[in-house]
């Protein structure tokens, strides 16, 4: 019999990814989206997918447990992959009711869809290393304390807690993925590495002046989120449901990643200065091309992150593949050929 799954937050990059690969395995995919004044699907749209007919795109709202359970009603699905959320950690200090709201019962609101509708449904839940936050272990594992730093963490941290629960308490088969930041083309350009990847590409191509970063300090673990999506699929077909972290092993300051970035042009970035201070130079024209401004600093900063992907690989057969190199150079250049045809997500 073919499986359907139902993948929330479907115009996310993840969502994208993952209905392209459960189409691929032969999956009828629901895909959930909210209802607004113009849906954007520009991400289904380039990974080609958006016509399938395999594909089913249903509106539904996340915060209203009777769509929940309506969306279960009528997909009849047999697993079911929760990614949607207010994602952005910057936009969580702003609205962290909101955050909450989406991020956190948003899970719990598919949680109780499953018991009631049919307790046999797979779930997965998409959660992040940004619950590690403050650091308490290097490298991060499964087993290292949380310690979030942010509303978006916390709310995180709370729908983890409760897919443990509703495994332990209902034996539902709820699965967690603690996963590390994860990039691509397809990522949002208010996210650091889209923000730098578009940035570079259009100062290169002559649009824009200087690019302009908050934390250059930060460390982050970066992988790329088309493999990523294999290893969520991977955690809904193991014979138990568990929580597993997905992460590459290798941590990389916000500044290095922007002399990557640069190189990927041509450019070579020199690092001048301190803290609001600092700026990169580009070495051979002396043209200053990053800068600091503090509008961008977070009230509290996750400092460091590293995860240890052990247990997936072990349990699951799931590693990395793309290095950090190869991920900036494809996403520099998908922003040079999307800026020289003026496309604009
Ligand atoms: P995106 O920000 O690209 O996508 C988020 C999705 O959530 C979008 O489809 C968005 O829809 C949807 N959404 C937001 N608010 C609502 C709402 N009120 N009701 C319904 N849907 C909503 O995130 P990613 O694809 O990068 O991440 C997928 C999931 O994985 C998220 O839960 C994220 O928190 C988590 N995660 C991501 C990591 C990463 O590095 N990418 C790492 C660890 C976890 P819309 O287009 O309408 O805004
Ligand atoms: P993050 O991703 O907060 O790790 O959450 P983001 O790309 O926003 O920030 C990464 C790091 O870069 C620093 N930074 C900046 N960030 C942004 N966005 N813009 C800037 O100008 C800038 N300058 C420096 C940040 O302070 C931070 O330290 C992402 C999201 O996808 C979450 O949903 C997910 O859970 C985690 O990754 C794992």
């Amino acid at each position: 019999m073919s499986k359907s799954a139902i993948v929330t937050g479907i115009t996310g990059q993840d969502g994208a990814y993952l209905a392209a690969l459960l189409l691929e395995k032969g999956y009828t995919v629901f895909g959930a989206y909210r209802r607004t004044s113009s849906v954007n699907f520009w991400r289904i749209e380039e990974l080609g997918i958006a016509g399938d007919p395999k594909l089913k795109l249903v509106e539904y709202d996340l915060t209203d447990l009777s769509s929940c359970i309506r969306l279960l009603q009528s997909s009849e699905a047999t697993e079911v992959y929760n990614l949607a959320a207010q994602s952005f950690v910057g936009v969580s200090f702003e609205q962290p009711v909101t955050t909450a709201e989406i991020t956190g019962i948003g899970a719990v609101n598919l949680l109780e869809a499953i018991r009631i509708v049919n307790p046999a449904v797979r779930f997965y839940q998409a959660s992040t290393s940004e619950m590690f936050g403050k650091v308490q272990a290097i490298p991060q594992v499964e087993s290292t304390p949380f310690y979030p730093r942010s509303p978006y963490g916390v709310a995180k941290l709370y729908a983890h807690w409760m897919t443990v629960n509703y495994r332990e308490s209902y034996g539902i088969f709820g699965a967690s993925g603690i996963l590390f930041n994860h990039e691509s083309p397809l990522r949002g350009r208010e996210f650091l590495t889209r923000k730098v990847s578009d940035s570079i590409a259009r100062i290169r191509l002559g649009k824009l002046d200087v690019l302009e970063l908050g934390n250059l300090d930060a460390k982050r673990d970066w992988g790329f989120a088309k493999e990523y999506v294999e290893g969520m699929w991977r955690m809904l077909q193991a014979a138990r449901p568990d929580t597993y972290v997905l992460a590459t092993n290798r941590t990389v300051t916000v500044r290095d990643f922007a002399t990557m970035a640069g190189k990927a042009v041509g450019f070579e970035l020199l690092w001048e200065g301190r803290d609001e201070r600092e700026i990169g130079i580009d070495r051979a024209t002396g043209r200053t091309l990053v800068k600091v401004n503090p509008k961008f600093y977070r009230p509290a900063e996750v400092d460091l992150l590293i995860g240890d992907p052990e247990k997936a690989r072990r349990e699951l057969g799931w590693e990395p593949k793309t290095t950090l190199e190869e991920l900036c150079l494809m996403m520099v250049e998908a922003d040079i050929r999307r800026n020289e045809r003026g496309f604009s997500f």
